[in-house]
């Protein structure tokens, strides 16, 4: 190991060992017979992937693809490809097999480790992979490949690969509204810049914290809410295997008691119609929350607070920046707005011409920071377009307020004129979920007979709400609220919303229904 050793997983696993810290917990599995790993075991684990990587000709630098559910497994293989310095590539757990094809072609990964229960999805197509030499299977029956227990078992602990913090650490697949995934590469030293600012400074994350993330560790929030935050100050997470319905989280923060609760918008909403009017069990300990994947409607943010005592700190983050890098923080909440940038990052709104817009005035938030991510990998021209010097595009449109706060307005390619004037899909969406009967709302730019653009709302409503009778009534709700030329000329009762998985909404998809 060198003397500055700048690989994270010297930072975020040895160190608590090597400062007498190993036996804390690091994780906890949810669920009966859920399993646990400290620091120290979670250090010697992840040690003995270097010699199975050996044994089975992985190299350094070579990619090793996950399709791996939040379980032990995921931190062990993670950072055991770290200290070993191959590259791991979590990969969203909930994506078809075209998909996988398309990422595992793209990444070339040498070697792919696969949850048991998602290798049927992925069995079809592990023939077509030409660069793929080995898949290992956590858990149950491996059918024709390696066990990945037996395999890490072979080998012994070694130590951490001396690396620099300005080394390619990991990629993440960021899927886009539209076009093909694309492979966004981040360095060894952008994990501890995540922790050291959102981590540290907004969460105020602490040795004694427990974290639950409904967001997975595939996704660069949850690898932040779950992982590296609770591990840079030697905390625990929880880690929760099944997709997370609202039933779910109410069941695993009873059993947990989570200190801090990460989840997403559509989540929070869910949870909060389900409440009733009392907090739900295993709150008692809960000091703050967060919320992430697309902007908070106030409503929900009020709903919760009111019925937990507990805030929801909504930030915006991306893939590209690995975290959130735009937040309101505990103690300075204005619901309904992203708040500010996170301390050691700065923002700023420009125009089509890139010209700086001031307050009240739509423009592109630019992002200025330490974990922005080195490029995507093998796509030149969206790099170029994206990653512009210190500066990186998020391709979303806010407004600043006379306060210097951020309110989010649309993505770029959401935001359309009606009249003339810009219509935020994303302001017609929250006038909507305001009213009492609906759920949910999505809206998006439909052509009338005359071929101009007019907002189209999807909406899903409450439990036990009828759509009877309602369009009209709606329509008449979002001219009072946001103003009369934005109402939806059109409303379609659906029953859920086509979302990624991390629960931000597809208007690409409505769009292309519409
Ligand atoms: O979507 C977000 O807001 C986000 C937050 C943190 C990390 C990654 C992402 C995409």
């Amino acid at each position: 190991m060198g003397q500055q050793n700048g690989n994270a997983a010297s930072y975020f696993v040895d160190r608590h060992v090597d400062e007498g810290q190993g036996g804390r917990t690091a994780f906890v599995e949810c669920g009966a017979g859920g399993r646990s790993l400290t620091y120290a075991q979670l250090a010697s684990e992840a040690g003995r992937m270097a010699d199975l990587f050996q044994r089975h000709g992985i190299s350094r630098e070579d990619r090793a693809a996950m399709i791996v559910l939040d379980q032990i497994e995921f931190p062990v293989i993670f950072w055991g490809c770290l200290k070993a310095g191959v590259i791991p590539v979590p990969l969203n757990t909930l994506l078809s097999a075209d998909y996988y094809e398309i990422i595992l072609t793209d990444s070339r990964a040498k070697a792919l480790f696969v949850s048991n229960e998602l290798l049927p999805t992925v069995a079809p197509i592990l023939g077509k992979l030409p660069d793929l030499r080995k898949v290992f299977v956590i858990g149950g029956e491996s059918e024709g490949h390696l066990a990945f227990a037996d395999e890490l078992a072979k080998g012994e602990p070694s130590g951490t690969i001396a690396a620099s913090a300005d080394e390619c650490a990991f990629w993440l697949y960021s899927s886009g509204s539209t076009g093909r995934p694309k492979g966004v590469r981040h360095v060894h030293g952008s994990l501890k810049a995540t922790a050291d600012t959102f981590g540290a400074q907004v969460l105020g994350a602490r040795g004694d914290d427990l974290v639950l993330s409904a967001a997975k560790l595939f996704f660069a929030y949850g690898l932040g809410n779950a992982m590296t935050f609770p591990m840079a100050v030697g905390g625990a997470a929880a880690l929760f295997k099944a997709r997370p319905t609202p039933a779910d989280m109410f069941a695993a923060m009873a059993e947990v008691k989570p200190t801090i609760f990460c989840g997403v918008p559509t989540l929070y909403a869910a949870m909060v119609a389900q409440m009733g009017d009392a907090a739900p069990a295993g709150t008692e300990r809960l000091r703050l929350c967060v919320s992430a994947g697309e902007a908070l409607p106030a409503e929900i943010g009020n709903r919760w607070k009111a019925l937990t005592g507990v805030d929801i700190v909504d930030g915006v983050g991306s893939t590209e920046m690995l975290h959130i890098f735009l937040s309101n923080a505990p103690g300075n909440i204005v619901y309904g707005t992203s708040g500010v940038a996170v301390p050691g990052y700065a923002v700023r709104l420009v125009d089509e011409e890139g010209r700086e817009v001031g307050p009240g005035e739509v423009g592109e938030l630019l992002v200025d920071g330490p974990s922005a991510a080195e490029n995507y990998w093998n796509q030149r021209d969206k790099s170029r377009a994206t990653f512009e010097g210190r500066w990186t595009r998020t391709g979303d449109k806010y407004e600043r307020t006379e306060d210097g706060r951020y309110v989010y307005c649309g993505r770029t390619d959401d935001m359309f004129k009606v009249s003339g004037i810009w219509v935020s899909p994303f302001e017609v969406e929250q006038a909507l979920v305001t009213h009492p009967d609906v759920l949910e709302a999505a809206v998006v730019a439909d052509r009338d007979e005359a071929g101009l653009e007019k907002p189209r709302a999807f909406v899903v409503l409450k439990n036990g709400a009828s759509a009877d009778g309602l369009e009209g009534a709606l329509k008449e709700h979002v001219k009072a609220k946001v103003g009369a030329w934005k109402y939806p000329r059109r409303i379609d009762f659906v029953a859920d919303l086509p979302k990624t998985a991390t629960g931000k909404v597809q208007r690409f998809k409505l769009r292309e229904g519409a």
